[in-house]
């Protein structure tokens, strides 16, 4: 889409949280004729409509399509629910990521052929910088800000910006973008899944393992989602893929991309392997069957050995912008490690008595918790771990619990699967509140264990999200503290 192709444009925005008021006020800014519609009523949204004064004038064609009321409104509005009217005069619509595909009205505008577009396809599409896209079920923010860190650490470009699932939409970062510039987009499979004509100039891959069902209802759908990150790639782009990953490794073969890969399972033996290795205590490039250490794992700021993996595919997107191994090293050892999307994400809270408390509260899926357990070498874990189950299947967790979780505490409303999947590799524990599960886990704790909040669920059961119920946790380990325990 172009900006000539928004003018005039007809277009139905669903959900006004981040997502939606960014698109509208890109597309309003476009010439389109933009009408909100989100399921919480008027009231509940005082606050997002107030960020919706549009500061342009209108077009021509906004000012026609206005009937809504004398003054000029630019947009027109239907909250509290999604009714059929709000479809009426639409050209497409664009759902923000939380919005399902599959509620009614969505269901009946597939049926009437309108086109249902989602927030990143319309930003990318007017985006004048080149996207480096990264997705996969774990690991996705800290490889983008870790890429991010590495392009900047490059000099090569005068503005490197991040955006997407991490925090702030696409949207409303295009118009800060020139042709000159980088943006690395988080994607997730909710943003994914609505795009047609996305096309990164580099897609990154990181891993696959069961999440989100609640909304994709089978593997093969979520997968399908993720896909959609190198459907339009060309010969002149490049796919940066987990060697490790069975399951993301072939998705070299449905796209005309240039396949790098990255592997923490030591030096390749194939000398035509292209991209990042751990071999030992280095990281390495591989290219043209010559190899060049770039830092050692001590140089890595992130704590625990699934870090190595996002780090080598940081890398391996640095080296295809021609960053050199001095200036990626630098940025490593520079990394900020202040970023919102990077808080509750195996977090070290405290050390009180020798006893580690790890707040993991963003491992919502299997795959991050096994990683999070993997990573704690030494130490024997007692593990909280419940809440909003998305459709997990928890048997990958058995043989790991097994070793490592002395007991495991569970909390939410949920937990019904995990202990039947759990009950003979490990003791089982419930409690009612984070500060209970804390008191338990931290009398079962010996000195050198280590106490993990690493849920593998949703938050939504007993939070708003899971920032809140990493602060609970935090909260209820200073709560220890002051109770003298030190
Ligand atoms: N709504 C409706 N109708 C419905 C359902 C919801 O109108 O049937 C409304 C809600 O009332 C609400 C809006 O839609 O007003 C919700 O939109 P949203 O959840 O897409 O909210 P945003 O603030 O736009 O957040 C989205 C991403 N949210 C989701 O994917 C659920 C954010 O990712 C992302 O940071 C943000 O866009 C900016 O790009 C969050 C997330 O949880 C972090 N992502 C999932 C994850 O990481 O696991 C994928």
């Amino acid at each position: 889409m172009t900006m000539m192709q928004l003018q005039g444009k007809r277009v139905t925005v669903f959900g006004l949280n981040r997502s939606g008021i960014a698109v509208a006020k890109l597309l309003y800014s476009y010439g389109a004729v933009v009408t909100l519609t989100d399921t919480r009523s008027r009231e509940a949204l005082s606050a997002e409509i107030a960020t919706l004064n549009a500061s342009s004038e209108p077009s021509k064609a906004q000012t026609a399509n206005n009937k809504f009321s004398d003054t000029y409104n630019p947009y027109r509005t239907y909250f509290s629910g999604h009714p059929l009217e709000c479809l009426t005069d639409t050209d497409f619509i664009v759902v923000s990521p939380g919005v399902p595909l599959d509620i009614p009205i969505l269901c009946e505008a597939r049926s009437s052929n309108l086109p249902i577009l989602a927030e990143l396809e319309v930003a990318a599409s007017v985006c004048p910088a080149p996207i480096v896209a990264i997705t996969g079920t774990k690991g996705k923010s800290t490889t983008t800000l870790l890429t991010a860190a590495i392009l900047k650490a490059g000099g090569r470009f005068p503005n490197v910006r991040v955006a997407g699932n991490i925090g702030v939409p696409l949207a409303a970062e295009v118009q800060n973008l020139t042709s000159r510039d980088i943006v690395v987009v988080e994607a997730s499979s909710f943003q994914l899944e609505s795009t047609v004509t996305f096309h990164p100039k580099v897609s990154v891959v990181l891993n696959l393992s069961r999440d989100h069902l609640d909304r994709h209802k089978t593997m093969s759908a979520y997968r399908e989602a993720k896909q959609k990150i190198s459907d339009n790639q060309t010969t002149a782009d490049w796919i940066v893929l987990n060697d490790s990953d069975a399951s993301v490794k072939d998705f070299a073969a449905s796209t005309s991309a240039e396949a790098i890969y990255f592997t923490d399972k030591g030096a390749p033996e194939n000398l035509s392997f292209s991209g990042t290795f751990k071999d030992g205590s280095g990281l390495f490039v591989q290219q043209h069957g010559t190899r060049e250490k770039i830092c050692d794992i001590v140089d890595i700021p992130l704590p625990g050995s699934h870090n190595v993996q996002n780090v080598l595919a940081a890398i391996a997107v640095g080296r295809i912008f021609g960053v050199t191994e001095t200036e990626i090293r630098e940025a490593l050892q520079r990394f900020d490690q202040s970023h919102p999307a990077l808080s509750h994400a195996f977090e070290l809270v405290r050390t009180l008595e020798g006893v580690r408390f790890i707040n993991d509260s963003k491992a919502t899926n299997v795959a991050a918790v096994k990683a999070a357990l993997e990573s704690l070498v030494d130490s024997q874990v007692l593990l909280i771990m419940g809440g909003y189950d998305k459709g997990n299947d928890y048997t990958p967790l058995r043989e790991i619990v097994q070793t490592k979780v002395k007991s495991a505490v569970m909390l939410g409303e949920y937990t019904e699967q995990i202990e039947k999947t759990l009950a003979d590799t490990t003791k089982i524990m419930k409690a009612e509140t984070m500060a209970a599960a804390v008191q338990m886990a931290h009398k079962h704790a010996a000195s050198g264990d280590v106490v993990l909040l690493s849920p593998a669920n949703a938050s939504f059961d007993m939070y708003p999200d899971y920032k809140a119920r990493g602060t609970d946790f935090k909260e209820a380990v200073d709560a220890l503290h002051r109770k003298g325990i030190s």
